[in-house]
């Protein structure tokens, strides 16, 4: 994400009207020129306004919680958006790039996790146990901090991946550039994507660290990382039918990208940055040489400025949109789709909608999709 300006607020407003300009033209004709001819048809039904919407999961009963930047979550049902279920809004703030940036449930819905940045603007995931769907105050505990030098570049999103370990993103820290160049470090946790074990506590820590992480013997390197060389990993996902890692990846001025990693990854993945802005060298740098290049990038020319990253489609709604890769970007608004066969990515598509000021998706236990706008509609996105 990428904090909205003076400027960009004007770009927005005129993204949401182009959005309507497309929706008209989708209407009239049933191929759009600018569309694949496989790409799936469909529309975005709107399911719910909420304050700032910026993450969901997939919960108990069907439900989809989501979370308002603000600090507040709530729970989307057959009923709608209900009242707020946590109310963490004394607890941070919305400078910058900051509020509450992920929420995430473990695979038996016994846990709850948020992530969000404190009032010095310390980024935080705190535990809460959860019984018969609801969450459990009492038991609420901090299971990981990280101090943050600027506003922005926070990343925050988090998951369980398909080994039932917490994966964790964060940003090089800000401000323009890495000036402390920690995307390549290895002995800070900005700039990386982390996986812990939040179930077993140990050694004095909150949490263990999976026995398999790809830095445990390197005494230089943080036991945390999963892989690292990342600029603002703001949404990642993992595949659910094939357990690849999908990354949406924030790029400074020219390149957004997609990084990719298959499940059957060890970690340690270099995905480039500050020496490389998606395949390009970044201001004079060396290419890393084990950078795994991005699946997929694309400039500013056109299609946006801030990447937000979404989710492979494994729902039943849509047959024509199976496997492929859903995301779109924060100032564009087009939700477009990339279908990805071992490691390259074979299809391109535009789903010829727009989701406003896209600042996250979310996939239900059917694995259907939802399109957050930070305006404050949520969408899923259904068969036309
Ligand atoms: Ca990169």
């Amino acid at each position: 994400m990428k904090v909205r300006t003076r400027s960009s607020a004007i770009i927005g407003t005129i993204s949401l009207v182009a959005s309507l300009a497309l929706g008209t033209a989708a209407a009239d004709e049933s191929d759009a020129p600018s569309r694949d001819a496989q790409a799936a048809k469909v529309a975005l039904t709107k399911v719910a306004t909420a304050k700032n919407p910026i993450a969901g999961a997939a919960g108990p009963g069907g439900t989809v919680w989501i979370a308002e930047r603000a600090g507040t979550v709530r729970v989307l049902d057959d009923n709608g958006l209900g009242a707020p279920v946590l109310d963490i809004s004394r607890e941070t703030t919305t400078d910058g790039e900051r509020g509450l940036l992920g929420i995430a449930f473990d695979k038996k819905f016994a846990r709850f996790y948020i992530s969000f940045t404190n009032r010095q603007g310390t980024s935080t995931v705190d535990e809460f146990r959860v019984k018969g769907g609801k969450l459990q105050p009492q038991t609420r505990r901090t299971v990981l901090t990280q101090t943050q030098p600027y506003s922005n570049h926070n990343g925050g999103d988090l998951t369980f991946g398909p080994d039932g370990y917490l994966y964790i993103a964060f940003g090089d820290g800000g401000a323009s550039g890495d000036p402390h160049g920690n995307g390549q470090k290895l002995d800070t946790l900005l700039g990386k994507l982390l996986r812990i074990d939040p179930s077993r506590p140990s050694g004095g820590k909150p949490y263990a660290i999976p026995p398999g992480n790809p830095f445990v013997k390197d005494p230089r390197a943080r036991d945390e990382i999963w892989s690292y060389g990342l600029r603002n990993p703001w949404r990642f996902s993992f595949d659910s039918g094939t357990g690849d890692l999908l990354i949406g990846d924030v790029g400074q001025n020219a390149w957004e990208e997609i990084d990719w990693a298959p499940a059957a990854s060890k970690g340690g993945e270099n995905y480039g940055w500050s020496r490389m802005e998606g395949n390009h060298p970044f201001r004079g740098g060396t290419e890393p040489a084990n950078h795994v290049r991005p699946v997929h990038e694309y400039d500013r020319t056109g299609l946006g400025c801030s990447v937000t990253g979404g989710y492979v489609y494994r729902g039943d709604a849509i047959p024509d949109l199976k496997g492929s890769y859903v995301f779109s970007d924060y100032c564009d608004g087009t939700v477009r789709t990339v279908k990805i066969e071992n490691g390259k990515v074979t299809d391109k598509g535009d789903l010829g909608v727009n989701g406003g000021e896209v600042v996250s998706f979310a996939q239900d236990g059917d694995g259907e999709l939802y399109v957050f706008d930070l305006g404050g509609s949520i969408h899923r996105i259904d068969p036309a």
